[in-house]
């Protein structure tokens, strides 16, 4: 059942922001993709961008972000900066890793993005090990660890649910759930959909949210947060969403024959970046749409004017 939406305008007009913004900045580099001034893979969360924005609106600046290398939305809705995630992209040195890191790579220590990796379910244990460094600095900061349903495969992603369990961290873990991993779904790879079941008996509190509603997904997120500030160890949040573009790249794939387009018609009839959008009155939406369009005009000017790095730091930064 879906949490009741707010009536207060601002509320509403910054989901608004947070969500229509990732979704047009993705519809751009999609679109300049084919031209190949983006040197870096990309993988879409187009029709995703939700569960980012919902989680993100529960944190606080100092905590910290741990995404995927489909984290664009994590990156954004954490207060990454636009320039750098594009400069990034197109593999100059005014990129958040100086261009060495591509999409997959969105690094923004400053915001409380720690990194991710290409390495599916790699950042997990890394999340929680910066969570139990976070616990014994003591300042009450926690760890949002976002990961995918084909990650939840990964034994490392069990023996960390347990450490975290074990240890009370401070990290929710929130499992975007898109049904795919590449082009393999889900009933071709579980034989009971049971997920947030089977991280429930780790002994930690674990909710399924099934419908993609920002609303809803911002409220668990509010409660598990407050629960994990009092100290009540990590909480699991698994969030169904769908994937409307391929894999890696910027076109749609339904020919390829893994996947129905009736099942993202059904997820693009509760679109929450047109169900926000329609809930705001029309002059306050343009001003927004404006001023996001501006901003990723201005960025794609910063990533394609900003220089590649130097020959001389061929090798620097890429070992830690
Ligand atoms: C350890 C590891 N195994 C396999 C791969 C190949 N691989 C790349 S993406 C992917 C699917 C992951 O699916 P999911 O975690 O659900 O994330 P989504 O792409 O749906 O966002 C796989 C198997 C990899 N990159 N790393």
């Amino acid at each position: 059942m879906a949490s009741p939406e707010p009536t207060d305008q601002e509320t509403i007009a910054r989901l608004y922001r947070g969500i229509a913004r990732i979704r047009r900045v993705e519809e751009r580099v999609a679109a300049i993709y084919p031209t190949d001034k983006i040197k870096s893979p990309i993988h879409l969360s187009i029709g995703q961008e939700a569960v980012a924005v919902g989680i993100c609106e529960a944190l606080r600046a100092d905590d910290t972000v741990s995404g995927t290398y489909r984290g664009h939305a994590t990156y954004l809705a954490k207060g990454g900066d636009l320039n750098a995630m594009l400069a990034e992209m197109y593999g100059k040195v005014s990129g958040c890793a100086r261009g060495k890191g591509g999409s997959m790579h969105l690094v923004g220590l400053e915001q409380g993005i720690l990194g991710c990796s290409a390495v599916v379910g790699s950042n997990v244990p890394v999340a929680a090990g910066y969570a139990l460094a976070l616990k014994r600095r003591g300042r009450g900061q926690m760890v949002a660890c976002f990961y995918g349903d084909g990650a939840s495969e990964e034994g490392g992603v069990y023996e960390t649910l347990n450490f975290a369990a074990l240890h009370k961290l401070p990290i929710l873990f929130v499992c975007e759930n898109n049904f795919l991993a590449i082009h393999e779904p889900l009933n071709r790879r579980w034989a009971a959909d049971r997920l947030t079941e089977r991280v429930a008996t780790f002994g930690m509190p674990a909710q399924r949210i099934t419908s993609g509603d920002i609303f809803e997904i911002r409220t668990a997120a509010a409660e598990a947060v407050a629960a994990i500030r009092a100290g009540a160890g990590p909480v699991f949040l698994e969030c169904h969403t769908y994937r409307w573009r391929e894999h890696v790249g910027p076109a749609e794939d339904y020919a390829a024959g893994y996947r129905d387009r009736a099942d993202l018609e059904a997820w693009q009839a509760k679109d929450q970046v047109a169900r926000l959008a329609a809930l705001l009155p029309e002059d306050a939406r343009q001003t927004i749409d404006a001023a996001i369009a501006a901003e990723i005009d201005a960025a794609v000017r910063f990533a394609e004017d900003s220089p590649f790095p130097a020959l001389e730091e061929l090798y620097d930064h890429v070992y830690a």
